[in-house]
């Protein structure tokens, strides 16, 4: 038998430390329902330190992000409370491996979620929408995986900070989403590239969510996928995002 706890202890291990590993998926021989398994008792370990869960998110929601990781299917894993960081905070490099940002629209749900849920339903359990920045941090050396791996790594989950929360729900599903780096423009997108709609992104979490027997809380956050590729994080880089309609977020490192 596998001991998909010694896995979940390996990745967590390597977030905490900062350290990056090798791929294990492979070795391991675990399948994607067990790398599934593996991520939640990663996340059972965050909880039992203290930490505690805010929401989901969402990975590979764009042909962008597809591309660039080599991998093509839809994925979630959970953002905790540690993951949170102020609009405008000043971000410390030194805890992460190799840090990437990416431009995100996050949602607010106003009712508990314990059904897939349809498109148009989608919207009555939604509080607000707020522009967002993620940080990505895979545990894998040279930030390489297979799906089973960067499912297992809580697919590469780091931090988040988030703008003003807003109702502004018709202006999201084709806005503007720019991405400057010390002023400079590196991304420019369209909140369109998020499954073609944003709001698809809840659809979808509803859908994960449900199958796997679990109920997601009023007052959640769901992390929608990156409208573009993400970006390399160097210190002292302030890093900024707005998406037209919705407001802007930005953090500084060091
Ligand atoms: C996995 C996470 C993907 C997104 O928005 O598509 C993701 C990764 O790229 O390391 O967060």
């Amino acid at each position: 038998m596998k001991d998909l706890d010694a896995i979940a202890a390996q990745l967590d291990d390597a977030a905490r430390q900062a350290t990056p590993i090798a791929q294990l998926a492979e070795k391991h021989a675990f399948s994607l329902d067990e790398a599934y398994v593996v991520q939640r008792a990663s996340i059972e370990r965050r909880i039992h330190r203290g930490e505690s869960t805010v929401g989901v998110k969402l990975g590979f929601t764009s042909r962008a992000k597809m591309i660039q990781m080599g991998v093509d299917s839809l994925i979630w894993g959970w953002l905790t409370d540690a993951m949170l960081e102020e609009d405008g905070a000043r971000v410390a490099l030194d805890r992460f491996i190799h840090p990437r940002v990416e431009p995100e629209v996050c949602f607010l749900t106003s009712r508990d979620i314990d059904r897939p849920l349809t498109l148009l339903e989608s919207a009555r359990y939604l509080e607000a929408v707020a522009p967002a920045l993620e940080i990505i941090d895979s545990r894998y050396r040279d930030f390489r995986f297979s799906l089973e791996d960067v499912v297992a790594d809580n697919c590469s989950s780091a931090g988040l900070t988030l703008g003003p929360w807003t109702r502004n729900f018709d202006d999201i599903g084709n806005a503007g989403v720019l991405l400057r780096m010390n002023g400079r423009l590196v991304q420019a997108g369209s909140t369109a590239a998020i499954l073609g709609d944003p709001l698809r992104s809840v659809v979808q979490a509803s859908r994960l969510v449900a199958l796997s027997g679990l109920v997601l809380p009023a007052g959640s956050l769901i992390m929608a996928g990156a409208a573009t590729a993400a970006h390399p994080l160097a210190p002292d880089t302030h890093v900024h995002c707005t998406i037209n309609g919705l407001g802007s977020t930005e953090f500084t490192t060091h």
